[in-house]
């Protein structure tokens, strides 16, 4: 029987990934792991919660020992915003953090690592449309550092001690349940909050600035779909791209329109936009296609309808 540990389970995807995790293999059979975020009553009571700092290796070890843990999902990290503005911080917890999870993955013989990248590694020289999986890595940020160092790693690991770590380059990822914290893509869920309340938004990123962007469900259903691949058919493991869908904040704004048409939506850039601009418009995801059968279901009219259906519920 799987036991499963969730670094960052209060985050915005670790919140909703330990909810499937339980659904998918039981509640006790999946122990949350959050640190700083004050988790809601629910997600604390909703099964097995320990507070740890990753960068503590004792304390890591103490649990995957407790709970006789054999795969981690580490969701943990500081992301792009806060990264520029904290980017000791972001070495630390995003490298040291994930060096404590690779040993103790390693000491323990952990069945699976799943640690997500993302197209934070591209940078302003990485070409801009259908991104190849191999290419240039020329990040501009310590985040995008952190997950091109990750990436290397966690396949060293493989290939040097056959410590079975896999991960996807994650787009911008959009949800209703849990906001998500300090990314340059958060725009693209605080519209859909700002819409329904307010009908208004002040968009941080210009309006022509297209970005690859994945509903919450794809996103989940990409990393478990990685993490249960046959190891025989992957020649990637933890650079994997995966593509959704591309759009600009303009058209996410007309998308929400549809269901709100008093929304006005004006565009103020500010210092996000240097990161944003040094991303691709969208990814070539073949690989993961080819080799795990990728394949996301929703686009940016099905996840404005579901968005806008989930969030009224819960705001108004
Ligand atoms: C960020 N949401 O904006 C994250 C993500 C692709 C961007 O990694 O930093």
């Amino acid at each position: 029987m799987k036991r499963i540990l969730v670094t960052g389970a209060v985050g915005q995807i670790g919140s909703e990934l330990t909810g499937k995790l339980r659904e998918k293999y039981g509640t006790d059979s999946v122990v949350a792991v959050g640190h700083r975020t004050k988790p809601t009553e629910k997600m604390r009571n909703a099964g097995p919660f320990e507070f740890i700092d990753i960068c503590d290796k004792d304390a890591l070890e103490k649990v995957v020992v407790k709970y006789n843990i054999d795969t981690i999902y580490h969701m943990a990290a500081i992301l792009s915003v806060i990264g520029e503005q904290k980017p000791q911080l972001a070495f630390k917890v995003n490298m040291i953090g994930l060096y404590n999870i690779l040993e103790v993955g390693l000491e323990h013989k952990l069945e699976r690592i799943m640690c997500p990248s993302s197209i934070a590694v591209f940078g302003p020289k990485t070409p801009k449309d259908n991104t190849p999986n191999e290419t240039i890595l020329c990040p501009t940020t310590m985040y995008g550092v952190t997950k091109v160092a990750g990436e290397l790693l966690g396949d060293y690991y493989f290939k040097r001690f056959g410590l079975d770590v896999r991960g996807v380059r994650y787009p911008g990822i959009i949800s209703s349940e849990t906001l998500p914290g300090g990314g340059t893509t958060d725009y693209a869920v605080a519209i859909y909050y700002e819409a329904i309340k307010n009908k208004k938004y002040t968009c941080f990123v210009r309006e022509d600035t297209v970005l690859p962007m994945m509903y919450m469900p794809d996103c989940i259903k990409a990393i478990i779909d990685l993490a249960e691949a046959d190891i025989s058919k992957l020649k990637h493991h933890c650079d994997f791209n995966v593509n959704s869908m591309s759009f600009s904040a303009g058209e996410l704004a007309d998308s929400i329109k549809k269901h709100i048409p008093e929304f006005t939506c004006e565009y103020k850039p500010d210092f996000r936009q240097e990161i944003a601009d040094s991303w691709p418009r969208s990814l070539d995801d073949s690989s993961a296609r080819e080799e795990w059968g990728w394949k996301p279901e929703y686009d940016i009219d099905s996840m404005t309808e579901d968005m806008i259906a989930k969030l009224s519920n819960k705001l108004l």
